[in-house]
């Protein structure tokens, strides 16, 4: 009983203490635009590639840009911008500019709104940035297996009147998803995950958004989250919480005050998405607070 005990907790630990494990690439990394007569132009390819979720786990990733997340894109509400995408899979796609509300015609569904981009084929969107928030752009093409695997991205939009914006010291965007790769933040598997780091008394904004199929409640340990924002829409009064539900399509801003020290588990409440006897995986993370 003893021995079987001890194994087991050997494996959690060592899960724990192999965090945060480095991973060959990262994904998510912001993507700086070329600025063309005043256009600010963003060039995605979609590919297959490997891609490594946790050490010693690669999988194929479809993904941007060699990422998964894809690039992050960050513009200011007005911008006007162009988003050129290069489709090097062996089927068709397109891009979904999920939360901004474009022009029809730019919206990214095939048959609905454009042809299908076929593989070898490249697609221009082009569109003045309507609203700002924290968005997502994903593929709207046999949408289950190539989100599912990794063609998604944060489009996160600054406000033209950037007064109303909360001050935060750390802004931080949480990809979930739950597809072929399994249980993932930001297209890693715990302990690759990227633990949200931070000094007492700052503010960390977390931006999460969930690409998958299921409703992840992600929990924060040792301090409370205040709600500011739901698809990129101020909340007409904060709230508070420690777990939130993140539905599949689902973005919510929330504000931590890091008041606590120490180091703090951040996971998603679904337990078999997080811990399992041979320790935690999956959808976990760790607020620091020094
Ligand atoms: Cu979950």
């Amino acid at each position: 009983m003893q021995e079987r005990a001890d194994e087991m907790d050997a494996h959690h630990e060592a899960g724990i203490k192999a965090f945060p494990a480095k991973t060959a690439r990262l994904g998510n990394q912001p993507l700086a635009p070329k600025l063309v007569g005043g256009v600010k132009v963003f060039e995605l390819t979609s590919s297959v590639f490997e891609w490594e979720t946790k050490p010693g786990k690669t999988v194929k990733a479809w993904g941007y840009n060699d990422q998964v997340p894809g690039p992050q894109i960050r513009v200011r509400e007005g911008d006007r911008v162009r988003i050129i995408l290069h489709n090097k899979l062996e089927e068709s796609t397109s891009i979904h500019f999920h939360g901004l509300e474009v022009p029809n015609d730019q919206d990214g569904v095939p048959y609905i709104t454009q042809p299908p981009v076929k593989p070898g084929a490249s697609y221009t969107y082009e569109f003045t940035v309507p609203n700002s928030g924290s968005h997502m752009y994903h593929s709207h093409h046999n949408a289950a297996i190539q989100v599912g695997n990794g063609l998604l991205g944060a489009f996160l939009v600054e406000p033209r009147d950037k007064s109303s914006e909360p001050k935060a010291d750390v802004d931080y965007t949480m990809i979930i998803n739950d597809g072929a790769h399994g249980y993932t933040l930001n297209g890693k598997d715990f302990p690759a995950t990227e633990p949200i780091v931070c000094e007492r008394g700052q503010t960390v904004r977390i931006r999460f958004m969930n690409e998958g199929m299921m409703i992840h409640p992600m929990h924060l340990h040792g301090m409370h989250m205040t709600v500011i924002a739901k698809d990129g829409w101020p909340q007409p009064m904060p709230w508070k919480c420690d777990t939130i539900n993140v539905a599949p399509g689902e973005r919510w801003d929330v504000l931590v005050k890091a008041t606590n020290p120490g180091t703090w588990a951040f996971h998603c409440h679904i337990l078999p998405h997080a811990e399992s006897a041979h320790g935690m995986f999956g959808m976990v993370t760790a607020l620091v607070v020094k």
